[in-house]
């Protein structure tokens, strides 16, 4: 991916849905069903497969986008599974994750809830600014993080030495609950209905979960990411 007059001053690039369809193992992959099974278990609930997106993050430092903390909205518990596809130190952009005690006390006095945060304003509302109260997902390309993002509040750090590339794949419950913020990845539902003939046919409920929405739900339109 080049920058092209087009993506001059973006922060994070992303792939389109045709780029996307060009490699459908990467979407495959999200299918497995030994990652399904882990994430069941975690829900507890029939799961949701929703796709995935792709973001280039440019080495610009800037403190934007999902490289403010936030908690994504789609569901009140999720399962996102991140991969970097290039090696990821402290100034290339690490996932990061605040600790579960910090998080439970900003679930208690954070308002409005889902409040997105710069890192100078989340050290704010902290007790003790200099603890120990996130981790930063530092690794090796092919690294694989598996963190419940609407539960933690998270971030990309904003990269200053190197871009960063990565995969994050979503998970939810069958119900989500928000419909409006799901669908994050550019696959249209035809395009999914597509890639999902080639799954085994009980992973068909999975990915097309939408279908199954009662109502007016399934007919939600799609609340783009946009970054
Ligand atoms: O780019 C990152 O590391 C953060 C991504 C993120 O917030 C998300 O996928 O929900
Ligand atoms: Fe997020």
């Amino acid at each position: 991916m080049s920058l092209t007059p087009l993506h001059k001053g973006k922060h994070t690039l992303t792939a389109n849905a045709e780029q996307l369809m060009r490699y459908p193992e990467i979407f495959f992959w999200g299918a497995e069903k030994r990652l399904l099974n882990i994430v069941e278990n975690y829900l507890k609930l029939p799961v949701a497969y929703d796709s995935l997106s792709y973001y280039y993050s440019i080495a610009d430092g800037k403190d934007l986008g999902p490289r403010k903390w936030h908690r994504d909205k789609e569901d009140w518990k999720m399962v996102k599974i991140g991969i970097y596809l290039n090696d990821v130190d402290e100034y290339g952009g690490p996932f990061e994750c605040v600790y579960p005690e910090i998080n439970k006390f900003l679930h208690q006095t954070v308002q409005p809830k889902y409040r997105v945060m710069k890192h100078q304003e989340l050290q704010q509302h902290l007790p003790d600014p200099k603890s120990n109260w996130f981790t930063s997902c530092t690794g090796s390309a092919g690294t694989v993080v598996f963190v419940d993002t609407a539960m933690y509040y998270h971030r990309g750090k904003p990269p200053i030495a190197m871009d960063r590339a990565a995969l994050f794949f979503g998970y939810f419950s069958r119900r989500p609950k928000n419909p409006y913020f799901c669908g994050r990845s550019p696959l249209s539902r035809n395009q999914l209905h597509y890639l999902s003939e080639f799954l085994p046919p009980d992973l068909y409920d999975y990915v097309n979960w939408k279908d199954s929405l009662p109502g007016i739900g399934r007919w939600i339109p799609k609340n783009r990411l946009k970054v």
